[in-house]
């Protein structure tokens, strides 16, 4: 018999690389998936990956509870990861209700939903370093006190207690992944790192001249999204449910990532990047820095690949990407 999960957010980065990598381990995989007016580019990233056509995909959305219900019930899945949020933390100043409702009460719906039809279920919540915000020690680790600076990481720590809250209320195997960023070919295009590997794509191939950029000086944590998600599942294979920090251990700033994507093609970013205070945000997290030290006592787990060969996959995947008009 084939271990069943159900995966929200299976058509974002995450969702993608978490659905081939269980599909790898022999898992029927499961997503719930939003309806969109533009259907066919919706599961761009599972076609990306060559896997659109092994996942079986239900209509739902997070805001829905009585629809969570009906296809919780529907799958009886063993494992539940819930990876849907509004993601994007600049959006969530322009929507934060939105954000809220999502990220923060989505969270709340899908433990509420698998409490009531599946409470035997593995349950694994997306949650995020931004909930360290203004930071409070150096190095961030599962004992560091949160100070969320944007309505998305507050909707995210309210996700997060629910997850530890429905773990000690009810018993359920829930856990909670503090991921700092991590990154990929398929990364949202209006996320840094993709924003910039792009920029530096299309000035390569004579597309653009400049690239604008908000906050050079901020400092992130950044893995690869397909190491990452090899935690989330150790995280479901343990027979306590907890919650972990999943970092690289290495923070560097916007403006070190940008040298290295135009480096990487030959060019100097002085000669092409200018700020743009548009990009800016009304509260900022400047620095963020993981201590994943539990992970790899507790679960074996270290990050695989180093900045160098993520920017490199990044930047050769934006190239290609626009020298075939590809979509993405
Ligand atoms: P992403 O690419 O933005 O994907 C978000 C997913 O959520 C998409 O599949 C999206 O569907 C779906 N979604 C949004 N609103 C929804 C709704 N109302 N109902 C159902 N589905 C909805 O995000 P990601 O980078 O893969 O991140 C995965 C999760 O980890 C998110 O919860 C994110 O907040 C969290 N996280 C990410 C990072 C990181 O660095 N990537 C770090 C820490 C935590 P559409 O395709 O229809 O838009
Ligand atoms: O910004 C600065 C910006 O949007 C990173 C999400 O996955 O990771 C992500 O959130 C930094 C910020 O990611 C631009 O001000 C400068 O300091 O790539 P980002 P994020 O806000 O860190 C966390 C862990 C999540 O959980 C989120 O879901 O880069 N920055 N110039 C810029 N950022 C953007 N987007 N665009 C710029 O032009």
């Amino acid at each position: 018999m084939k271990k069943i999960a159900l995966i929200t957010g299976v058509t974002g980065q995450d969702g993608a690389y978490l659905s081939q990598f269980l599909l790898g381990k022999g898992y029927e995989v499961h997503g719930l998936l939003r309806r969109s007016a533009s259907a066919d580019v919706i599961d761009a990233r599972l076609k990306w990956l060559g896997i659109q056509d092994k996942i079986h995909l239900h209509d739902g959305n997070l805001t829905d509870l009585s629809g969570l219900i009906r296809v919780i019930k529907e799958v009886q899945p063993a494992e539940i990861y819930n990876l849907a949020a509004q993601s994007f933390v600049k959006s969530s100043w322009q929507q934060p209700l939105l954000t809220g409702q999502v990220t923060g009460i989505g969270a709340a719906n899908m433990l509420e939903a698998t409490r009531i039809v599946a409470p035997e279920a593995r349950f694994y919540q997306a949650s995020s370093s931004e909930m360290y915000g203004l930071i409070q020690e150096p190095v961030q680790s599962e004992t560091t006190p949160f100070y969320p600076r944007s309505p998305y990481a507050a909707a995210k720590l309210y996700a997060h207690w629910m997850t530890v809250n429905y773990r000690e209320s009810f018993g359920l195997h829930a856990s909670s992944g503090i991921l700092f960023n991590h990154e990929s070919p398929l990364r949202g295009i209006e996320f840094v790192t993709r924003k910039i590997t792009d920029g530096v794509a299309r000035i390569k191939l004579g597309l653009a001249e400049t690239l604008s950029l908000g906050n050079l000086d901020a400092q992130r944590d950044w893995g690869h999204a397909r190491d990452y998600v090899q935690a989330m599942w150790l995280m479901l294979q343990q027979d306590e449910a907890d919650d972990y920090v999943i970092a690289t251990g290495r923070t560097t700033a916007v403006r070190d990532f940008c040298r290295m994507a135009f480096e990487h093609v030959g060019l100097n970013l002085e000669d092409h990047v200018r700020v743009d205070e548009r990009f800016l945000r009304p509260a900022e997290v400047d620095i963020l820095l993981g201590n994943p030290g539990k992970a790899k006592d507790k679960l074996g787990w270290s990050p695989e690949t180093s900045l160098e060969a993520l920017v490199s996959e990044m930047v050769e995947a934006d190239l290609r990407r626009l020298s075939h008009h590809e979509h993405l």
